[in-house]
């Protein structure tokens, strides 16, 4: 062929592929195979959000496609970024700037795809009500029934109406073995125990989701027995806690009896298989100052709702436990001999004191309360079972005295911007950088904190960085794991939950947020050989006997109804 000719000829040839490849669009296969290479939020983002995957392999580039496999989008992926703390590098794939509606996967090195996921006005559909339905399924003494449970339903159990004073908690007017009556409630976690410790700061974040996202609470239906009454869903579900926790006060001193549970934590079954006797044990000054604070809480709150009769039951129980407190100071709760179940025990009372008399004084608005608060005050740091000062400052904060503590809202704002500050150094975009037992909650009560910042600031950063948050439990973490049962398309499906596990169906009960990872305990699953990372950020099974990583527990959904919420 003559050289002009052959030239001719590939000149012609390239510019058919270029022609051809500008009109036919670049498609790549799907299946469902998914990459462990890529971590994203499993269920989706709003059109206007950040939308942020990230990615362990080595690739420049990164695609998005449909659900056809059609490429719609593609993107540098940013630098390797490590993290002593998963053990990983990964890079930053951001589609923000996409914002067409529709169904996607990304895709990389044209064949490994992401879970598929969805960018529309409502991606979270289903997740903050099955969140807050978690609660019906945790309720004790009661059927679940399949009106209400659909497939996850079971006979009730523990009525808890013959439950005896343990000798540490008896006394002249309530000898050891006195029987007591006080049922109902929700168990604790994946054991049947109910704590009035852990109760305190579950059901106020509840309460709190009620107030501060009440436009979205008070329009949602969860299909509970209480449903369609004049209360919103998420008030009908704390009730029953909160009527619970009031069966837990003395009516003799005001005292609290710390929990309610068996001697020893039973086996894998259903509430109807097990009847162990079941005590109160020991009073403590943890459990009467928890108790206040949520109570008077709850009477505000019902006050706004016009159940007059309920709040002002509960600010009498309020006060009766306060003073209770003030002629026990430091009764710390100290696990007797022949028990073993959950502790709930903390010796550092300073912030229980400080939420107790913050609650207290919006209840009542006497002085004597707010100088106890003054003289308790430490900076907000993010909520615990034990670490309690933030809610008393968050309820301050979102009153109408807010105008009487300017100081405590700039160290609030500073602290959001400082997890603001630790997010934007971390690979993996979230503020937490401790990983301990229930370190789920933690990234959620960032999340929640968030919010509250943007509510008390205006500033819409603050809600950019919770949806982060939300985005690392849905999925975009080190261990690929969407959190929470039934939500996203890896989730866990053998969470440490006796009724879960006891109830014959193989998926869990919806809407539970698992403990997650961590490195406190290594040993949970040592019997079963079960191996575990030792990077605490990756460190997670899901596998039943891990209790210090799969889990779950009502203070660890809490926060997540409210981030759920609050985004919606
Ligand atoms: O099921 C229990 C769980 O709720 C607790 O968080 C955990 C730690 O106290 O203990 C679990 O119970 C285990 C017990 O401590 C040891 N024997 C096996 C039990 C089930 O895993
Ligand atoms: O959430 C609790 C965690 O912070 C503690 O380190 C751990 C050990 O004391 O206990 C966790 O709470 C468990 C409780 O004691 C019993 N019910 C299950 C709770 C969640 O694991």
């Amino acid at each position: 062929m003559k050289p002009i000719l052959s030239k001719l000829l590939v000149y012609l040839a390239v510019s058919l592929v270029i022609l051809f490849s500008s009109c036919t669009p670049t498609t790549r296969t799907i299946n469902e195979t998914y990459s462990e290479n890529i971590l994203i939020n499993q269920l989706g983002y709003k059109p206007n959000a950040e939308k942020k995957a990230l990615i362990r392999a080595d690739v420049d580039v990164f695609e998005l496609v449909d659900k056809t496999g059609k490429v719609v989008f593609e993107a540098p992926a940013g630098e390797f970024k490590y993290w002593e703390l998963s053990g990983d590098s990964v890079r930053l794939a951001d589609f923000t700037s996409f914002n067409t509606s529709g169904e996607y996967h990304i895709c990389i090195n044209g064949t490994e795809l992401s879970s598929p996921f969805v960018i529309n006005d409502n991606p979270f559909n289903g997740l903050a009500d099955a969140v807050l339905k978690s609660y019906y399924y945790a309720r004790c003494g009661i059927d679940i029934t399949e009106k209400f449970g659909g497939k996850w339903n079971w006979k009730a159990g523990h009525p808890d109406t013959n439950v005896l004073i343990h000798a540490s908690a008896a006394d002249k007017n309530r000898p050891e073995g006195t029987s007591i009556s006080s049922p109902g409630g929700w168990y604790d976690a994946g054991d049947f125990g109910k704590y009035i410790v852990n109760s305190g700061i579950s059901t106020y974040t509840l309460l709190l989701s009620a107030t501060l996202n009440s436009e979205f609470h008070k329009l949602q239906n969860i299909n509970i027995p209480e449903s369609g009454n004049n209360l919103p869903d998420i008030l009908n579900e704390s009730l029953v806690n909160l009527k619970w926790m009031l069966t837990m006060q003395d009516p003799n001193d005001g005292g609290l009896y710390h929990k309610l549970t068996t001697k020893n934590f039973v086996g894998f079954v259903l509430p109807s298989e097990t009847n162990e006797q079941r005590y109160v044990v020991q009073k403590s000054t943890s459990a009467a100052l928890d108790f206040a604070a949520t109570m008077a809480y709850a009477s505000r709150t019902f006050e706004q709702y016009n159940v007059p009769d309920l709040a002002a039951e509960m600010k009498i129980s309020a006060e009766k436990a306060w003073q209770w407190a003030l002629k026990n100071p430091d009764v710390i709760y100290n696990q007797p001999k022949d028990i073993s179940t959950g502790g709930y025990g903390d010796n550092r009372l300073v912030d229980e004191w400080f939420w107790a008399a913050a609650e207290m004084y919006l209840l009542s608005g006497e002085e004597s309360y707010k100088e106890v608060m003054l003289n308790n005050y430490e900076k907000p740091v993010t909520p615990k079972w034990n670490v309690v000062n933030t809610l008393g400052i968050i309820s301050l904060l979102t009153s109408d005295k807010r105008g009487e503590f300017e100081d405590f809202e700039k160290d609030f704002i500073e602290y959001a911007d400082n997890m603001l500050a630790i997010e934007k150094e971390s690979p993996y975009l979230v503020s937490t950088n401790k990983f301990a037992w229930g370190s789920n909650s933690d990234v959620a009560n960032d999340g929640m904190l968030k919010l509250i910042a943007y509510h008390l600031s205006g500033d819409k950063k603050y809600i950019v960085s919770a949806q982060n948050d939300l985005d690392y439990i849905l999925g975009r973490n080190a261990t690929g794991y969407s959190f929470v049962t039934g939500f996203g398309s890896k989730p866990p499906m053998h969470i440490h939950n006796r009724i879960s596990s006891a109830d014959g169906v193989e998926e869990p009960v919806p809407g539970y947020l698992a403990g997650g990872p961590n490195t406190v305990v290594l040993n949970d699953c040592a019997a079963q050989n079960v191996e575990r990372s030792l990077f605490p950020a990756k460190s997670y099974t899901d596998t039943v006997c891990s209790y210090s990583t799969n889990e779950t527990a009502i203070n660890w959904n809490a926060p997540l109804v409210f981030l759920t919420a609050g985004l919606n």
